[in-house]
């Protein structure tokens, strides 16, 4: 993957965009004159769908939708509701106070898109053309990806050993999980050191060979940031507890109090109070994770400019860029209000609505963009450039700024705009999370994934999505179980199955418009653990829930069911290299309970008709073909059940049968030449996956 290519042709955007435009909201307000300052955008007069046509608005009320899985069809009665009637006539079940949290949370994010942003009618002209755009990612969970020194912990000098395995897949930047020296409570996501290697995974010399083998292979690397909290044993905060009211103190979200009453009612993560008491600071820490994760203050300037200068120290190494986690919770609202309770039980966090957009989110990112990630020196190393058919040429000039990728939970598809749209010079991708379960599910919860939703899901988001605009597409990640498993739902446990169900999502991914996250293990089909009780697990949240649960009177057996349907140690387990294993000459940290064979690294390489080979052929067709990366998409069928069917930039034409049976297939008129797997005009197998070039 080299500089971006030159603007494709078409490109014609098929966005049936809207406006969202918070002013258009304001305008609507029962007075034309200027809105003074302190008058709020929103007033109980203000109509749902005056609500629905701000950006944030539109998101709530579809998170809301999402959340008790209801369709947005529901709303159409509402729209031309007020919102005091709203408020009045669910009042007995959203409790006191929603309207008003809803209609401050607004207020306190009056953000829209600069007029120059064409919102209207889809956007004019291609995509910008970024490498970031045209990149297959690979997040690498480096805890569990290969160990080298038999300490049964995978290391830098492991993931070096497998270089040659990822440029031979082919993809084009990998993304390690945080690989910083850390005390682990939260695998990593807890930062002691952020210039320093945690001494289990190797050494700064490690991780230059590990950034310079990437570069000589034409790949890019980018690191895990944890920008919204440190861990309790970082030095800025070992130095607030010994002067809380020194210079460090207000590094972090620090109240004094009294050891039985919180600041808030704010719950945590990883359960219980999102608050810490320090005895020997008499001080209250804000926590939203786990104890030993100590939210930071982002309203303090120099917290903004330590990690500013953490970006460019590791930009300046060769660092192409970060994933900055749980970005979007470095601003939280003025004041730090209690939760609502109402918003608290449906997003299953009290306080959320406090810091999950935070009011100051934006000019922080903006600053971020520009004192961080925008180059000012020339790196140690670029990545080589990759030519369409794979071979190298010579070093790349350096990318002007890295690649911010932002992890944003509770973000919904308007807000990521907001945060991502190119020309708003903040970050340039979100993960949107409401993929990872269907409408009214949580992670918690046993039940079988409809890959339908997969389709509405993805026709929905394009619609809203213009040329300024890029997605990021992902099913797995390291907090979540594989999604293999949750549309198979057991059915998995047949080989046949388990590769139908790998390609099929390996054919969206691959296919569809935006940059592909594909997490360790996905290229060989890996699938969700047989965990058989609590002592297998690992993770700081998983054992906390356990407790949690216990403690709230759940059986063992019920509490285990939640538990094995969710934990994120399902996509933490070892990768799987050979029929053994293959990841460590020790005792891994963690075990796998991987029960069928064929799907390891090398048996899957030995398999032409392997989940591998179908995504190395695809990753090496979107390389070669550049409408596939950033030609329009047009849907056809949208109304099919279980037919997803898309072309692409009119010149491909991408099929999938999402039903676990044979369906009928419906014509297509035109010249087809299937490129990736076999078409039957007639008739599709059970989660089918076609690629055909459209002959004429
Ligand atoms: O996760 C933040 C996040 O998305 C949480 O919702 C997470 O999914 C967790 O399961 C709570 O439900 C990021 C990292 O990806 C995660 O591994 C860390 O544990 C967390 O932040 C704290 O740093």
């Amino acid at each position: 993957m080299g500089t971006p290519r030159s603007r494709p042709a078409g490109g014609r955007h098929v966005a049936s965009a809207r406006t969202s435009d918070a002013g258009t909201a304001s305008r609507r307000r029962r007075s034309s004159e200027p809105i003074p300052e302190s008058s709020p955008l929103f007033t109980p007069h203000s109509t749902i769908a005056e609500i629905y046509a701000h950006p944030l608005g539109r998101d709530i009320i579809d998170r809301i939708l999402y959340a008790t899985g209801r369709s947005p069809l529901w709303l159409r009665p509402l729209l031309s509701m007020t919102l005091g009637t709203f408020g009045r006539l669910t009042r007995r079940v959203t409790g006191p106070g929603f309207v008003e949290a809803l209609m401050s949370l607004l207020d306190s994010v009056p953000d829209r898109f600069p007029d120059d942003v064409v919102l209207v009618g889809g956007a004019p002209g291609a995509p910008e053309p970024a490498w970031w755009k045209e990149a297959v990612f690979y997040q690498i969970y480096p805890r569990s990806f290969q160990d080298s020194d038999g300490d049964g912990i995978g290391d830098l000098r492991g993931i070096v050993s497998r270089l040659d395995y990822l440029a031979d897949l082919g993809v084009d930047c990998l993304w390690l999980s945080p690989i910083f020296d850390s005390p682990n409570e939260d695998m990593g996501y807890d930062v002691r050191d952020y210039r320093a290697v945690m001494p289990e995974m190797g050494t700064l010399a490690d991780l230059d060979e590990l950034i310079e083998g990437c570069h000589q292979r034409g790949m890019r690397i980018i690191l895990d940031l944890v920008v919204n909290h440190t861990s309790v044993e970082h030095e800025w905060f070992q130095r607030a507890l010994a002067d809380p009211d020194g210079p460090y103190g207000d590094y972090y979200i620090m109240r004094p109090g009294t050891p039985d009453v919180p600041p808030n009612n704010w719950t945590s993560f990883f359960s219980g109070s999102a608050w810490r008491w320090f005895p020997e600071a008499e001080r209250w820490a804000l926590r939203l994770f786990a104890p030993g994760q100590i939210d930071l203050n982002w309203d303090n300037p120099a917290v903004r400019t330590e990690m500013a200068d953490i970006v460019r120290w590791w930009l300046d190494r060769g660092i192409d860029g970060f994933r900055m986690d749980v970005t979007n919770y470095i601003s939280k609202a003025e004041g730090l209000p209690d939760g609502n309770e109402f918003i608290g039980a449906l997003m299953e966090f009290t306080g959320v609505e406090h810091y999950f957009y935070g009011p100051k989110l934006h000019p922080y990112l903006r600053e971020l963009r520009e004192a961080g990630f925008t180059r000012t020196r020339e790196p140690r190393s670029t990545p080589r450039r990759r030519h369409d058919d794979g071979t190298l040429g010579d070093p790349l000039p350096p990318d002007p700024v890295g690649v911010m990728v932002g992890e944003t939970p509770g973000i919904g598809i308007e807000t990521g705009r907001l945060l991502t749209a190119g020309s708003r010079k903040e970050m340039d991708l979100a993960f949107v999370f409401d993929v990872l379960e269907t409408p009214g599910k949580i992670r918690w919860d046993r039940y079988r994934y409809n890959p339908n939703y997969l389709k509405e899901y993805f026709i929905e988001y394009s619609s809203r999505v213009t040329s300024d605009d890029w997605i990021a597409l992902f099913f797995d990640n390291h907090d979540n179980p594989r999604m293999l498993s949750k549309i198979g739902n057991g059915a998995e446990a047949d080989a046949a199955t388990r590769t139908a169900i790998g390609k099929l999502l390996a054919t969206i991914q691959l296919t569809l418009r935006g940059s592909p996250f594909l997490f360790q293990g996905q290229e060989i089909g890996a699938a969700n653990q047989a965990f058989t009780s609590i002592d297998d697990l690992r993770d700081i949240e998983s054992l906390n829930r356990w407790e949690e649960l216990l403690a709230a009177g759940k059986t063992p057996e019920k509490a285990w069911k939640e538990l094995l349907a969710g934990t994120r140690d399902h996509a933490r387990v070892p990768m799987r290299w050979d029929a053994s294993g293959g990841f460590t000459t020790g005792t891994a940290w963690i075990e796998g309970r991987e029960v069928s064979g064929g799907f390891s690294a090398a048996e899957q390489a030995i398999i032409p008709t392997s989940i591998f080979h179908w995504y190395k052929r695809l990753i090496a067709l979107r390389r070669a073909e550049p409408t596939l990366i950033y030609g329009d998409v047009a849907f056809l069928h949208p109304q099919a059940n279980d037919y997803f069917a898309y072309t692409r930039g009119g010149e491909w034409l991408v099929e999938m049968n999402l039903s676990d049976r044979s369906r009928r297939r419906p014509e297509f008129a035109g010249e087809l030449e299937t490129v990736v797997g076999t078409r039957d005009p007639a008739t599709m197998a059970p989660y089918e996956a076609t690629v055909s070039r459209i002959a004429g």
